[in-house]
């Protein structure tokens, strides 16, 4: 897809920040540190668009990039990260909620206009918090894209042996792919897109509110 506009348009702290006007939103989420700020500027071809850092928990709001003024990439904080006290852990959770509450309640069914993409540590694997994640994910009415990061880290004679860990641990179906990626190398990036695009295309299939162009 070429990038004719990559803008930040806001950090939200609470639902009520939360964009809503109707464009599709494709939002990035994984354990803190797994690279999904680094993956989103990969995508972008902007280096410094999402801020990404070697301490985890840096992305602490909901950040909202407009890509192309026609959808939002969406910059979620991760969750999982060791030194978070209680507070900020169940800080995370309500958040997170408020967010997904949204995807199938207000904005009037709007659960297909979001792609999940979670990001799931290729050399570490799929952790327990990761699948409870994804389990949660699942149960929404929305898309999701399982990636699996940093892939550059695993020796391609482990490869094949750490996706399939990812798969089993998961418990993914077997029309569900793992896409292998890398924002160090760029590999993967294509087939991201790809599934970004299929994403969007497949939105003009369906009927549009009201109003909506
Ligand atoms: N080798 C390698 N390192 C990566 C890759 N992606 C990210 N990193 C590194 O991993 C660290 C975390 O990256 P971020 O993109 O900030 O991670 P994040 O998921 O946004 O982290 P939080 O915002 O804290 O949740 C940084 O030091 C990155 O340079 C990758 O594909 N390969
Ligand atoms: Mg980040």
């Amino acid at each position: 897809m070429r990038i004719d506009s990559a803008e930040f348009v806001l950090s939200a702290a609470q639902r009520a920040q939360f964009v809503r006007d109707g464009l599709p939103e494709i939002a990035f989420v994984g354990r803190s540190n797994v690279g999904k700020s680094s993956l989103m500027n990969r995508l972008l071809g902007r280096k410094g668009l999402a801020r990404t850092s070697r301490s985890p928990g840096r992305t602490r709001l909901v950040n909202y990039f407009a890509i192309n003024r026609r959808f939002y990439f969406v910059d979620l904080p991760g969750y999982g990260f060791a030194r978070a006290s209680k507070v900020e852990r169940q800080r995370w959770a309500h958040l997170m909620n408020e967010y997904f509450e949204g995807a199938d309640g207000e904005s009037g069914g709007a659960g297909a206009d979001r792609l999940l993409i979670q990001l799931i540590d290729g050399k570490v694997g799929a952790t327990a918090l990761d699948l409870q994640a994804f389990e949660y994910f699942a149960s929404l009415d929305v898309n999701l894209l399982v990636v699996a990061t940093k892939i550059d880290k695993v020796s391609s004679s482990r490869r094949s042996r750490s996706l399939k860990a990812i798969r089993s641990s998961l418990g993914l179906a077997d029309d569900l792919d793992v896409v292998p990626c890398s924002a160090v190398s760029g590999e993967g990036v294509k087939q991201v897109w790809q599934g970004i695009s299929v994403f969007l295309g497949n939105r003009h299939g369906k009927p549009q509110p009201v109003g909506m162009t």
